[in-house]
């Protein structure tokens, strides 16, 4: 058994509030939120994270960053604004090790990063 989270929400074998999804990219609340809106979104693909990126091909790479577009857009930031953060490694404080990208909005964030 896959014991990634990430991986297992994607497949579906864990419950999540999906709020896009195409046949390589999930978006989802994060359990944690830490604005009034927080998705996660994520290659369905394993990558560990953004440090292996170039793991996806360029066609992957280039639909994740639309992806991420439409994701905000459909969780209605667009006209708002938003954050878009991703985690690598311990002194980021990267804690599942599936890349993923934080979109973060609803409010106006700190001003620290
Ligand atoms: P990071 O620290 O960048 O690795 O962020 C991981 C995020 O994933 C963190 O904000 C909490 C979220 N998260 C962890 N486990 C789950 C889960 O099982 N479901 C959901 N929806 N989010 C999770």
């Amino acid at each position: 058994m896959n014991d990634c989270i990430f991986c297992r929400i994607a497949e579906g074998e864990l419950p999540a509030q999906i709020v896009f999804q195409d046949d390589d990219f999930v978006a989802f609340i994060d359990i944690a939120p830490k604005a009034p809106v927080h998705l996660v979104v994520i290659p369905r693909r394993h990558v560990d994270s953004f440090a292996q990126v170039a793991e996806l091909s360029a066609d992957e790479r280039a639909r994740m960053t639309v992806f991420l577009t439409e994701a905000a857009d459909r969780a209605g930031l667009t006209s708002t604004g938003y954050r878009v953060v991703t985690n690598h490694g311990a002194n980021s404080r990267q804690s599942v090790f599936h890349l993923h990208w934080h979109i973060l909005g609803g409010a106006l964030l700190s001003d620290s990063m």
